[in-house]
């Protein structure tokens, strides 16, 4: 039982959901999607385009496609992101003219997207506080002429990963001809971790596994991410490798359905009889912050396991291919089982089964998500995950690997065409020798030294490319207030959000065409490209008719602005905008990697990035495969008193990222409120909370006064000290240094927290 509702004691909006994942539930939730959200006619049609060859890729999430070929893949969230951006929904400028900002800012995030897509360049009135249309032209040219006045580096440009390979690598030639490398991105709330961690230890930050590897593995290992509402696609994989009785071992903290049972609506036999298929082989509630922890364990075990009968490490590998075996055995040697049991909440014994289990395979995949890397040693998490699967071989060979679960569509591809605060000598030697300026060698911001720079009053000016970067950031009540000292926002969204509301003196708000659409420029129709969490790059094109006639594409608002903004640039910003071929043949002369770029991509399906891992090469400093050492076994600061919890930020099954598209959360049996605290009975039944009761719930760090108030109390099966509240809402008890040093990924997975009872009556929905 996920949800342990009290039958004693009824909470509006909370029940127990007693089915399984997927199955007819969530074809009923795709079908509302489709009738609240789209002209039905169109529907059917634009479902079927998503990830096909010569259709568009699904903006839902980065998990590949079968050769990108296979008939159309049923997936609840994905006809969600689909059906939410291809809305039949507008906000005009006669809404703008009846709302103020100070009004709009009362609404709530899931309000706010919910008015339906942007139809006009906007700017900001500070007389009438409302937002006015534009021409896009007079919009380019004082951004330009803002921009030249201001020193580069106060100039920040954030990128979110819904972004095309061509509109990110626009952006960041732009900026750095500009003068700046200050590139926050959302990958640094979210996978930094695996870029900064998986360079040091296999060369590379990127997973090495391939869904073919899927086909041949004996064992995976599924630690910190819920794939039932973030990568359903991923669920067809793990239901085929259930049922071929491949053990898939589970480590989260909250019982997430999904990974226990799911119906899989691919299957006729499933669907007509109400069956469904156990995912996890064993399931493991380890607490939040535990992982290391577990994993050492279990590398524990496996040396033991080596030193009494051997052959459980590939000692072959390791002597060819790694370096620093003996530092890391040494200190998982020193590792006592007492702090491994105390930190992971599980047993020796647990952890023991696991180390069988993994012992016995002769191919295996660990998989993981946000539950790893937004923790203080996010990236001391991730190399101790390589580290485990370095002990026995399990890189580069077929049916294993390391596997992390990426955010945004094409999170990975921005980073791969530029998007980077620290980019390397030689791709900015190469935009020299290309474009004939000297871009900025000094490293720039990422997301939380920008904002730190806006608090500080350094920053000037934040274009956003995508995304909702104040609400996505911790600390809203120090981001907020950033927002509004700066001299000049500027906004490329397709839906309103409370970010474009946070003005500054002077702001701008563009509409861009969604991935749905179609993108007609001067020499025809044209497609963008994207690569998914397998590396692999492939061409996306839209089929709907733009939501209104005065939207521009990504790439033609960031050549507009860099056109107004650089009077002396070489680059040919109006050629490019013609013809996304053109963006590609620089891309695949400034980056390796992307050879005959232009022909490949139109291939179905693709190409695949260079991996050389998967060939047992290894691009790191010393030419191996480096094992880490974890010091100690804590992830996170303990906080201080008595009575900490650990609070986890959640995603429910109907949001986005800060996209709300309902109340509902429907397989933790939440309907109709997010303002829940999942908890643990053992930790209320300590603190005299019952199922239902109001809390207040406040940060446990030195000099902090964070506070979330009246949140309701629902008994979860969670784990014992950890606790779980929904981001965004949750955001405001996160501290914004309270990071992994390495990474700067805030630790968004566990802040030590307090929580007191406020009022012993039911909040009413
Ligand atoms: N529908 C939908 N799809 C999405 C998104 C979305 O919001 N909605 N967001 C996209 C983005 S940007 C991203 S990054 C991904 C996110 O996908 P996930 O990585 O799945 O992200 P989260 O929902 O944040 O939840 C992570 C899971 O980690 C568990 N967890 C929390 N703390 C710990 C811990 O300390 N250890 C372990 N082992 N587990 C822990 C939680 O219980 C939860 O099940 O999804 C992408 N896809
Ligand atoms: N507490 C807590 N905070 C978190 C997290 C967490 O787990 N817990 N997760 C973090 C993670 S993993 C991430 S990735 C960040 C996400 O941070 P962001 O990427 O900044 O946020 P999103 O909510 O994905 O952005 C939503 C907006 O994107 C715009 N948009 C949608 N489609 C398009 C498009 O095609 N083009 C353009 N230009 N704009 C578009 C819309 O205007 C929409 O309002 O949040 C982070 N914050
Ligand atoms: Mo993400």
């Amino acid at each position: 039982m996920n949800n342990k509702n009290n039958p004693k004691r009824a909470v509006p909006g909370i029940r127990h959901y007693d089915g399984p994942a997927g199955g007819w539930g969530a074809l009923k939730a795709t079908a509302i999607a489709v009738r609240t959200q789209m002209d039905t006619l169109d529907a059917p049609a634009t479902l079927l385009r998503t990830n096909q060859p010569d259709g568009f890729d699904c903006p839902g999430c980065a998990w590949p496609d079968k050769e990108h070929k296979s008939t159309f893949q049923f997936c609840e969230n994905g006809a969600k992101a689909v059906t939410w951006e291809a809305t039949n929904k507008r906000v005009t400028p006669e809404f703008f003219a009846h709302n103020t900002v100070t009004a709009l800012l009362a609404k709530s995030d899931f309000e706010l997207e919910r008015y339906g897509r942007l139809t006009h360049p906007l700017e900001y009135h500070p007389q009438s506080d409302t937002f006015r249309p534009v021409e896009w032209e007079r919009a380019f040219a004082r951004i330009g002429e803002i921009l030249r006045e201001l020193p580069p580096d106060t100039v920040e440009f954030y990128t979110s990963g819904r972004t095309s390979n061509e509109a990110a690598y626009l952006y960041q030639l732009y900026a750095r001809e500009l003068g700046t490398n200050n590139f926050p991105d959302c990958s640094n709330m979210c996978h930094e971790a695996t870029s900064v961690g998986l360079p040091r230890s296999i060369g590379i930050g990127k997973g090495t596994v391939s869904l073919d590897d899927f086909d041949h593995t004996e064992l995976v290992i599924s630690m910190g991410h819920n794939p039932g509402t973030n990568h359903p696609r991923m669920m067809g994989t793990l239901h085929e490798l259930a049922r071929r009785g491949v053990p898939i071992i589970v480590f989260n903290p909250m019982r997430e359905r999904a990974l226990e049972r799911f119906a899989d609506p691919q299957s006729v036999v499933e669907m007509a009889t109400y069956g469904s298929t156990d995912i996890a082989s064993t399931y493991f509630q380890v607490k939040a912050g535990g992982d290391a922890a577990a994993l050492k364990g279990i590398a524990k075990h496996l040396l033991q396991m080596e030193a009494e009968r051997g052959g459980v490490l590939d000692d072959d590998f390791i002597a060819t291919h790694t370096q620093g075996f003996d530092e890391f055995s040494a200190d998982i040697r020193a590792t006592s089982w007492d702090a491994i049991e105390r930190e992971s909440g599980l047993s020796r014994h647990d952890l023991h089964s696991v180390a069988e289990a993994y012992a016995t395979s002769r191919a295996t995949i660990i998989t993981y998500g946000m539950g790893i890397t937004q923790h203080n040693k996010g990236t001391a998490n991730v190399r101790l995950i390589a580290d485990l699967l370095l002990m026995r071989g399990n890189i580069g060979k077929p049916g294993a690997g390391i596997c992390p679960l990426r955010g945004h569509s094409n999170v990975q591809g921005n980073r791969t065409v530029g998007i980077t605060e620290k980019p390397s000598a030689a791709f900015l030697a190469r935009l020299e020798e290309v474009f004939g300026f000297v871009p900025p060698p000094h490293h720039g911001h990422d997301a939380v030294q920008t904002t730190q720079a806006m608090i500080g009053g350094e920053a000037k000016a934040l274009i956003c490319l995508g995304g909702n970067f104040a609400v996505a950031m911790p600390e809203h009540e120090r981001v907020f207030p950033a927002m509004r000292t700066l001299d000049l926002c500027v906004h490329v969204g397709t839906k309103l959000n409370r970010s474009h509301l946070l003005t500054g003196k002077e702001t701008f708000i563009f509409p861009c065409l969604g991935r749905t659409e179609l993108d007609i420029q001067r020499t025809g129709k044209q497609s963008i490209t994207v690569e998914d969490s397998m590396s692999m790059v492939h061409a996306s094109a839209g089929n709907l008719n733009p939501a209104s006639p005065h939207l521009l594409s990504e790439p033609a608002i960031v050549a507009g602005m860099a056109k107004a903004t650089l009077t002396n640039s070489q680059v040919d910003w109006a050629g490019l905008v013609a013809d996304y071929d053109l963006i590609r043949d620089l891309i695949e002369k400034t980056l390796p990697g992307f050879e005959r770029y232009n022909e490949r991509i139109r291939i179905p399906g693709g190409f695949r990035m260079p991996l050389p891992p998967t060939e047992r090469l290894w691009p790191t400093a010393t030419g191996k495969a480096m094992f880490s050492v974890f010091a100690g076994v804590e992830e996170n600061q303990k906080g201080t008193g008595e009575d900490i919890l650990r609070l986890v930020t959640l995603r429910s099954h109907d949001q986005y990222n800060t996209t709300i598209y309902a109340l509902d959360d429907r397989y933790r049996g939440v309907f109709g409120r997010r303002d829940v605290l999942f908890m643990n009975e053992a930790d209320m039944a300590q603190r005299g909370l019952e199922h239902g009761d109001c809390v207040d719930i406040t940060t446990a760090l030195p000099g902090r006064d964070l506070r979330l108030e009246a949140m309701t109390v629902v008994a979860y099966s969670i784990a014992p000290g950890t606790v779980g509240a929904y981001y965004p809402e949750a955001n405001v008890l996160v501290p914004l240094d309270y990071l992994d040093k390495e990474s700067g990924t805030p630790s968004y997975k566990s802040v030590p927290v307090r929580v007191v009872l406020r009022s012993k009556e039911i909040v009413a929905l």
